[in-house]
């Protein structure tokens, strides 16, 4: 395989203005005729006189170009390729090709899923379906009829507006779809089906009436109401916030059960993995009830920012992704906490993209060259970028931020653009120049600020030396400067804001919060006025995705968590409070635990005025993978065992807060999913998995009767969890329980896989092993391969990464065995052994070894093969 660089971009020597595109729809053999018009592209330069168009696993039957049959001297077919020798400036091309839905495992191109066909043409799907100019700067208008049995796909969709629907002879008929709008061909969709619907209405802003229709099949017809408040409320919000109204009369939401990824943002036609649709309290947790409200907004949000202005090339993903992400978590951010939501953000940087800039696969925002583009669907490209977006909003401040997305939106409607187009607009807007700002999308790693502090107490200076540098990534052995925002706030002992007045200031300071700019590798910062020594409150609302380093004290730290104003600064402090306890705990077991410490969770646990889910957020311990990555040689075991040492110290000496915080937040309402009962839940639930990491027969029968008694699938979820970790009988029954009661619904079942996945208990992957024989497990549906390896692999490091290699063996296992199913599952699976460099000698031995022979195996994907060699390299 070979690389693909955004050096070589130039523009396609042909435009597709048309394309008609008919399908005779059937599991086993689908045939898609297609007519496509050509016309040479004015902005290109000439080749020689050839075309070449993408097709894989295609058949062709019938392959025409301006009415005339093509003779096999006139073409070449290729693998990957169909190649024509000789073409006009304008014609007409027509294709009949052959593909195989049920044998799609891959599931990208036409594939079908239980009783039903659909597409997934995102990022190079369209090329399975028909030949054509697989690339995202080809835009057309498509006209989609689809033709099929009557009963068995009564409902047949495509992207855009309904044309007609008519009956066939022999019990089929046909539906014609139009989409007005020009679209490159990864957003193309169609599905065909048995599908139950549930419909509704919103007026926009303008006042027109768009259809709202999700399609599910007809047993999940009562779990769709949490998604379509989901979708008005985005629909309204991006109205509001962003100026931005829906284009077509339809939006439609089609829920399937085989996905390899969360949702797509088809045209008109969303397809939906079903985890991110079907909820109901007694089936769905808290967690999947938010995921689902993030993840239809952030579909429904890519119609502007994907859609109808999309991306020039894949180097260019994140021009969509992470905008895209940036406004899910802003709407996320106003329709619940906003504090919450960016501390969710900022934890989900450090435990997933940090990580990912700290290995073998780092690779910029916008990457500069790739093997396989399904691997670069990654925290980087998604969320980084995101906070690349939510930086320069910050510079600029909101008004101007909405006058530049304005002048982004009209100056490209309907164009396939870059992410440099996009900050000229932010530049243009506001006269900055962000030269500079642009390296972060070039350049890959995590920055760190060191940060130094002194107080001169006769002059009332505090000043803060912040010296900036990113680590080597592959490739990029030599790192510049970057430009970032830097809020700063400054508490004094009383814990009240002070102003940051500094030198040459005209205006007075209001106390609070003042945003710097970070340009050079050094900056000082001189503050004035300051009679007594301040606690730095830096990097407010994670004003930049950087890591700061910063010689805190305890006392330090205790304060900021008490009185910041700041949501994320005082999640920040508790962080590194339990940071800087658990890796002490790690090293040596007999640390003493400060009680000054435990003193100050116990104010959290106490304090009124705090919103319940920000104190569930200070009582969560930075997760044993984050503590791996702040170690030189990873401890496996002792970040473990740290982390129950800290937990039942808790337990211990909290007893009392911890108890009354579970009774006073038993829920009065346990079936209701707005923010406020969300967060009572997770306080109550933390409050009992720290309680729980002390024996005692009391807590245990309060979980024992929350796993019992509770009415929706968070509380039973969080009992059966810590049930489980107990180990032996105390979890055996239960899970049994669990079982029977939910064998029907698969998304609950693949929970009751990944509890058993996730368990910290001895024989975890043993027991994993066994799981996979379960007539329930499946390689073929992503969202189990997921609960089962998935949770092992990447949710539980203790039993992963044990002693004797078993984990590494079992995922090599499942590598292999999945990579020719779906190559795309399969890579993404070997995330967690890429870091091998990081652990112990033993186990890096081990790693190695798995991934030299997932390598050494002759016919790999793609995927596989980038991800294993780059990990090698
Ligand atoms: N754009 C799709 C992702 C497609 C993944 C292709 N491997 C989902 C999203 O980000 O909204
Ligand atoms: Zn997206």
């Amino acid at each position: 395989p070979h690389p693909v660089r955004l050096a070589d971009y130039r523009p396609p020597e042909f435009l597709i203005e048309r394309v008609d595109l008919t399908f005779e729809l059937d599991e086993q053999v689908t045939t898609v005729h297609a007519l496509l018009e050509f016309s040479r592209n004015p902005a290109a330069t000439r080749g020689d006189g050839s075309l070449t168009l993408d097709g894989e696993q295609l058949e062709l039957i019938e392959l025409k170009l301006a009415g005339q049959t093509l003779t096999p001297a006139e073409y070449q077919l290729e693998a990957e390729a169909l190649r024509i020798h000789r073409v006009p400036d304008r014609f007409q091309l027509e294709t009949q090709v052959r593909i195989h839905p049920n044998r799609n495992t891959a599931l990208e191109g036409l594939y079908q899923s239980g009783p039903m066909l659909c597409t997934q043409c995102e990022a190079e799907g369209f090329r399975k379906i028909t030949f054509f100019l697989d690339r995202p700067d080809v835009l057309s208008r498509f006209r989609t009829t689809l033709i099929a049995d009557q009963d068995r796909f009564p409902v047949l969709l495509a992207n855009g507006n309904l044309v007609s629907e008519t009956r066939l002879p022999a019990g089929r008929h046909q539906v014609i779809w139009d989409d007005p709008f020009p679209k490159p061909c990864y957003l193309f969709a169609l599905i065909g089906g048995d599908l139950s619907v549930v419909e509704d209405q919103f007026r926009t802003c303008s006042g027109r009436d768009i259809g709202l229709r999700i399609f599910v099949e007809p047993h999940n017809l009562d779990r769709c109401g949490h998604a379509m408040q989901a979708l008005k409320k985005a629909m309204r919000w991006d109205e509001e916030r962003f100026g931005r109204e829906y284009d077509l009369d339809l939006y439609m939401i089609v829920a399937v059960s085989h996905f390899n990824m969360g949702a797509m943002e088809n045209k008109g036609l969303n397809v939906f993995n079903d985890k991110f649709v079907l909820a109901s309290p007694d089936t769905a947790t808290d967690e999947d009830f938010q995921g689902i409200e993030s993840v239809i907004a952030h579909e429904y949000f890519h119609n502007w920012t994907g859609n109808r202005i999309t991306c020039r090339d894949w180097f260019q993903l994140s021009l969509k992704e992470g905008f895209t992400v940036y406004r899910d978590q802003e709407f996320s951010a106003e329709v619940g906490s906003r504090d919450v939501q960016r501390i969710a953000d900022a934890r989900f940087l450090r435990n997933h993209q940090f990580p990912e800039d700290a290995g073998p696969m780092a690779h910029p925002v916008r990457p500069d060259s790739y093997i396989e583009i399904n691997n670069f669907y990654t925290p980087t490209v998604y969320n980084k970028g995101a906070e690349l977006v939510r930086m320069q909003a910050c510079l600029l401040g909101p008004e101007l931020f909405r006058r530049a997305t304005d002048r982004y939106f009209e100056r490209h409607d309907g164009q396939a653009v870059t992410t440099d187009d996009f900050v000229r607009c932010i530049e243009e807007v506001s006269g900055r120049d962000l030269a500079q700002f642009r390296r972060w999308y070039a350049q890959a790693g995590t920055p760190y600020l060191d940060i130094e502090a002194d107080h001169d107490a006769t002059r009332h200076l505090y000043r803060l030396r912040i010296r900036q540098w990113t680590p080597p990534t592959p490739g990029q052995p030599v790192k510049e400067p970057l430009h970032l925002p830097f809020a700063l706030g400054l508490l004094d002992d009383q814990g009240r804001e002070c102003p940051v007045r500094l030198e040459g200031d005209v205006q007075d300071q209001p106390a609070g919060t003042r945003v710097l700019e970070l340009r050079e590798l050094e900056t000082e910062i001189c503050v004035l006025g300051l009679r007594t020594r301040p606690v730095p409150s830096m990097l407010r609302g994670f004003s930049a995705p950087v890591k700061l380093r910063y010689a805190f004290t305890n006392a330090d730290l205790i304060h900021l968590m008490r009185y910041d104003r700041d949501g994320f600064c005082r999640w920040d402090a508790a962080q590194r409070l339990q940071e800087r306890l658990l890796l002490r705990l790690t090293q040596d077991p007999t640390t003493l635990i400060p009680d000054d410490v435990v003193a100050a969770f116990r104010d959290a646990l106490r304090d009124p005025a705090t919103d319940p889910a920000l104190i569930a957020e200070l009582l969560t311990f930075p997760s044993e993978s984050y503590l791996a990555d702040q170690l030189d040689v990873v401890d496996v075991d002792g970040i473990h065992r740290a982390h129950r040492q800290l937990a039942s110290h808790l337990g211990t000496h909290l007893n009392d807060d911890l108890m009354a915080a579970y009774a006073h937040n038993q829920d009065p309402a346990p079936t209701e999913v707005t923010p406020r009962a969300i967060g009572r839940r997770r306080l109550k639930n933390r409050a009992l998995a720290l309680l729980m990491a002390v024996d005692g027969a009391k807590v245990f029968n309060l979980c024992q009767t929350q796993f019992e008694t509770a009415d929706n699938m968070t509380d039973t979820l969080a009992a059966l969890r810590l049930l489980v970790d107990h180990g032996g009988a105390a979890g055996d029954a239960p899970l049994q329980r669990f079982y029977e009661r939910w064998s029907q619904v698969p998304l609950v079942i693949d929970k009751w896989f990944s509890v058993q996945a996730s368990s910290c208990r001895e024989g975890t992957v043993e027991r994993v092993r066994g799981l996979m024989a379960h007539p329930d497990f499946s390689l073929r549906n992503p969202n189990r391969v997921r609960s089962l390896i998935g949770a092992l692999c990447h949710a539980n490091s203790v039993q992963f990464h044990a002693a004797d290699g078993s984990g590494y063996r079992l995922l090599s296992d499942v590598v292999l065995e999945l990579d020719p199913l779906n190559p795309q599952i399969a890579a993404r699976l070997l995330k967690p052994i890429l870091s091998w460099r990081r652990y112990d000698a033993g186990r890096q031995a081990q790693m190695r070894r798995e991934l030299a022979r997932v390598l050494e195996t002759g016919e790999l994907s793609a995927d596989v093969y980038e991800v294993a060699s780059k990990a090698l390299d």
